[in-house]
C-alpha cells in the first residue's frame, strides 16, 4: 500500500469526477479524515460488507444505475483496511455497477487472496461466466429489493440464479426493506442457498426491538437456520445519530447474542448514498463492542464466521 493513500493522506480524498462521471451533488464522499479506532479488533478480523466503486475512467458505472458515486477503489479499500486493522474484506457489488463485475473482479484479483466477492449476475449468465467469477473469488450472488437501487427483477428469474448458483456453493445475499419483509418471507425462506440479509433487514429502530416488525426478522432466522444477517450499518438506521448510534444497538446485539455463528459485520464503505451524514468508520469500528459485548462474541463476528463462509477456500 502507497503510505500517500492511506486515510486523511494526500491521496485519500474522494474524487467527484471520473472520465465521463460526475459524483450525484447531493451525495457525499466518503469521510475525509476517518478517526484511528479505539477498538483493536482481534488477529484475522474481516470487513464482510464494502464496496469499490470503479474508478468510473476505468470500469465505467451502468447505464441503468440509479446513481452516481464517487471513485472508491481498491486500493483505497487496502488502505482503509490496513488503517482499521482489519486483514480481509468481502467486497459486494454495488447497483451502480449494475451486473458488470469488472471493477469487481479486479480488485478480487489484486487482493492477493485478502479479498472475497459478491456479485450481480444477469439471468442469461453462462456456467464458464459463473465458474470465472468462482475462480476470482466471488463466493455469493446478490438480491437487491430496495426500489430506490433497482428495477424489480421477476422472482423466478431470482430462484432461476440462485439454483445455478448452489452447486457452487455460493449463497445469496438479499436487501430488502423491514416493511417488505411479509411479502418476501417465503420467497427468502424458500431459497435452496445460505442467505445473508444486508443490514438487520433494514429494520425501523423507532419501533420496538420486540415489536413485531423486529420479531418477523428474528423469526425468519429462527426458523431457517441457513439464514444470516449483516448487523452493520447503524449510520443509515439510526435517528439517533453518531457517534454512538445508540437506538439501533439493541437490534444488533439482539441478533449477534441470539445467533453468534450467524451476524457479518462491515463498514460498507464507501457509504453509498448517505446525503447528510457521512460515518467516520474508525467509530463504526468503535460501534462493534457495543453490539458484541464480549470476547468470544467478537471473534465469531468479526473473524470465524466470514472466515469460515467466504475463506475456507
Ligand atoms: C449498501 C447500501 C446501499 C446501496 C447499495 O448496491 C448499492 O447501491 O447497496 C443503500 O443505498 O442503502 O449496502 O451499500
Amino acid at each position: 500500500m502507497s503510505s500517500a493513500l492511506a486515510p486523511g493522506g494526500p491521496g485519500w480524498a474522494a474524487s467527484g469526477a471520473s472520465g465521463a462521471f460526475r459524483m450525484d451533488s447531493n451525495w457525499l464522499p466518503y469521510h475525509p479524515r476517518p478517526s484511528k479506532p479505539n477498538y483493536v479488533p482481534p488477529p484475522g478480523a474481516v470487513d464482510a460488507h464494502c464496496h469499490v466503486f470503479g474508478p468510473g475512467a476505468e470500469f465505467p458505472y451502468a447505464p441503468e444505475r440509479k446513481y452516481t458515486p464517487c471513485d472508491a477503489s481498491k486500493d483505497h479499500l487496502w488502505a482503509l483496511r490496513d488503517f482499521l486493522g482489519l486483514e480481509r474484506n468481502v467486497i459486494v457489488q454495488a447497483t451502480c455497477h449494475g451486473t458488470d463485475n469488472r471493477a469487481l473482479v479486479d480488485a478480487l484479483r489484486a487482493s492477493e487472496g485478502h479479498a472475497r466477492g459478491v456479485a450481480s449476475v444477469a439471468a442469461g449468465v453462462t456456467d464458464s461466466e459463473l465458474q470465472a467469477l468462482d475462480t476470482a473469488g466471488v463466493r455469493g450472488v446478490r438480491f437487491n429489493f430496495v426500489r430506490r437501487l433497482v428495477d424489480t427483477t421477476p422472482r423466478e428469474v431470482l430462484e432461476e440464479i440462485a439454483r445455478r448458483v448452489a452447486p457452487l456453493g455460493w449463497h445469496v445475499v438479499i436487501y430488502f426493506e423491514a416493511a417488505e419483509l411479509p411479502q418476501l418471507y417465503d420467497f427468502v425462506a424458500a431459497l435452496p442457498t445460505t442467505i445473508i440479509v444486508d443490514h438487520m433487514g433494514r429494520p425501523d429502530v423507532a419501533k420496538a426491538v420486540a415489536g413485531t416488525e423486529f420479531e418477523l426478522f428474528v423469526r425468519l432466522m429462527r426458523e431457517h437456520p441457513n439464514v444470516w444477517s449483516k448487523v452493520s450499518c447503524p449510520e443509515r438506521l439510526s435517528k439517533s445519530g453518531p457517534p454512538l448510534y445508540e437506538d439501533v444497538v439493541p437490534f444488533a446485539r439482539r441478533l449477534v447474542e441470539t445467533f453468534p455463528d450467524r451476524v457479518l459485520w462491515g463498514t460498507d464503505w464507501p457509504h453509498p448514498n448517505l446525503k447528510a451524514h457521512m460515518p467516520d468508520d474508525g467509530k463504526l469500528l468503535d460501534y462493534v463492542p457495543q453490539i458484541a459485548p464480549t470476547p468470544a462474541l467478537r471473534q465469531k463476528l468479526l473473524v470465524e464466521n466470514p472466515t469460515r463462509l467466504y475463506f475456507d477456500r
